[in-house]
């Protein structure tokens, strides 16, 4: 028996895809991988789905995210230097895990920079 993450009452905040790779677990450097995934934010975790049928599937009480963030005390902020890439920012939560994300579109990119702090900054540990 395994417990559910959507309860159903929990709101899509914002929706779309986003290339993005885990740098860190656990204060652990990692050696990056960047993937395409569908990322879901709500008032609590960013979620990343390997698709948007993933997503529908999870809904439907089948399978689970690739990667859930605690956004809870979390950090989100420009990842300068970090990447050759454009336009990445970077999450950085109380557990250790840093996780990049990017988007060809600054416009794009920064919207879910906004979305996210948002997100963060209504939550209790901010
Ligand atoms: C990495 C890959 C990443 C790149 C990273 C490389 O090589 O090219 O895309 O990150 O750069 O090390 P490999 O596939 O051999 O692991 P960016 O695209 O974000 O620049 P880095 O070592 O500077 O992090």
């Amino acid at each position: 028996n395994w417990p559910q993450l959507w309860d159903g009452h929990m709101c899509v905040l914002k929706e779309g895809p986003l290339n993005r790779t885990k740098i860190t677990e656990n204060g652990k450097r990692l050696r990056k991988n960047w993937t395409i995934s569908h990322v879901i934010l709500t008032e609590l975790f960013l979620l990343f789905f390997k698709d948007s049928k993933c997503f529908v599937a999870m809904k439907n009480g089948n399978g689970r995210p690739e990667l859930c963030v605690d956004l809870n005390g979390a950090l989100v902020y420009p990842a300068d230097k970090v990447s050759s890439r454009k336009n990445v920012y970077v999450i950085s939560t109380v557990l250790g895990t840093q996780v990049l994300f990017q988007n060809e579109c600054n416009v794009q990119a920064q919207s879910w920079l906004y979305a996210i702090q948002a997100v963060i900054s209504n939550l209790p540990c901010n």
